[in-house]
């Protein structure tokens, strides 16, 4: 009999986190998930796969801890004893990052030091051998150096947050060079849904597309809308994070569409969608602006494509509609071309990407 595979992830409440212990439970792996103790529960996108631990079969075990804790990091790697872990954890908000800068580097770059040396002290000690991904951003590229971005493109962060993304993603490099950790760089580009936290463009976008039908808000207030992203589905992106774990070889791998959008366009899409035009909605607050902005993201997924044999499902349209989509049903509205029946994403797609939202 094969053992089950042991998976420990941290920022697992996330959008990534959800989706990637959904991908985790269906090839059969027991799922551990570090979690923040908050005064109110922050496990609504996980809901719909926790069990009663009581009950048998169990699969998900959730543990509470910090990034900015390295004595409880170390005390989780000794009591699950995982064989693949997943750094998701962090203060993901670039806006946010120019706010509380020393909090965003703490968790994104000392985080995940902590997290590679508590690895390196268990590996050591226990024998087993830790696959480790840890999650990179489009964002360390930042000012723009070349088009499209590549794994070999130079990095120019240009927020608190990226800076140490870019931290985490040398020292990452640095363990698999000087330990031989099995330890892989996603350089994932920008990646959306249903789950997607409130406060990132699009979510906010189609999220107040569905309360502007329900007549529960009127206005939308944005900051620059000329920047380009490129979007893609969050559930093709854990897909690749797991993929690299299980190549005989650990390397780093830019996780992108290849194509991107401007914040307009993106607004064009999700009102259209709606048949309301966004011009009538969308106010300016300089609010939203960046001390300093990233201007154009548009990346290279060849090595992906070819070395893990990824692709993503789901096109630009898709995705909007996709979101719009589960915002309005989260309101219990239908939309207006008919319950999205000329939706190219059918509604049990749209169910099962919104799970628990
Ligand atoms: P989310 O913001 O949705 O989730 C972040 C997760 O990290 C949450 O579970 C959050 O917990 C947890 N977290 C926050 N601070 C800490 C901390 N100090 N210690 C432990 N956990 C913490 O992010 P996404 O799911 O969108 O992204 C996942 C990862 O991928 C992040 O590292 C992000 O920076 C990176 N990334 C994301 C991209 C994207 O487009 N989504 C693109 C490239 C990289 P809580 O729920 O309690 O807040
Ligand atoms: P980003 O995502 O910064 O790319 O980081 P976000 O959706 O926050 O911003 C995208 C672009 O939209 C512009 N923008 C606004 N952004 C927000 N949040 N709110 C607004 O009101 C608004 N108006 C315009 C921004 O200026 C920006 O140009 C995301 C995060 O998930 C990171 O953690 C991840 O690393 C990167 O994607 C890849």
């Amino acid at each position: 009999m094969t053992q089950r595979k042991i998976a420990l992830i941290t920022g697992i409440t996330g959008q990534d986190g959800s989706y990637l212990s959904e991908l985790l439970l269906e090839q059969g792996y027991e799922v551990h998930g570090i979690i923040r103790r908050t005064s109110t529960f922050n496990t609504d996108r996980i809901d719909h796969m926790y069990e009663d631990p009581h009950k048998e079969g169990v699969r998900l075990f959730l543990h509470y801890g910090d990034l900015t804790d390295g004595t409880t990091l170390r005390r989780i790697l000794e009591e699950v004893k995982p064989v693949e872990i997943y750094n998701l954890g962090a203060q993901s908000h670039v806006r946010v990052s120019f706010d509380s800068p020393e909090y965003t580097v703490d968790a994104v770059g000392m985080g995940t030091l902590r997290l590679l040396e508590a690895i390196r002290d268990y590996q050591q000690r226990t024998g087993i051998e830790v696959r480790f991904y840890q999650a990179g951003s489009s964002e360390m590229f930042g000012k723009v150096q070349e088009v499209p971005q590549k794994e070999t493109t130079p990095f120019y962060p240009r927020s608190p947050y990226a800076c140490a993304k870019v931290y985490a993603h040398w020292q990452t490099v640095n363990y698999r060079e000087s330990y031989g950790l099995f330890a892989c760089n996603g350089i994932l580009f920008n990646h959306e849904s249903p789950r997607r936290g409130e406060t990132f463009v699009t979510r906010k976008i189609t999220r107040a597309i569905a309360r502007i039908i329900a007549g529960k808000q009127k206005k939308i207030y944005l900051g620059n809308l000329d920047s380009k992203r490129d979007w893609g589905y969050a559930k093709d992106y854990v897909k690749a994070m797991w993929l690299m774990l299980q190549q005989e070889e650990p390397d780093d791998y830019v996780v992108a569409t290849g194509e991107t959008y401007s914040i307009r366009q993106f607004l064009d899409v999700a009102f259209n969608y709606v048949n309301l035009d966004w011009h009538d909605y969308v106010e300016f607050d300089e609010r939203y602006l960046r001390p300093a902005e990233v201007e154009l993201l548009i990346g290279d997924p060849t090595k992906a494509l070819e070395k893990l044999g990824w692709k993503p499902s789901v096109t630009f349209e898709e995705l909007v509609h996709l979101m719009v989509e589960g915002d309005m049903q989260a309101l219990g509205l239908t939309s207006p071309n008919g319950n999205g029946s000329h939706s190219p994403l059918d509604m049990a797609t749209i169910r099962q990407a919104a799970g628990s939202m």
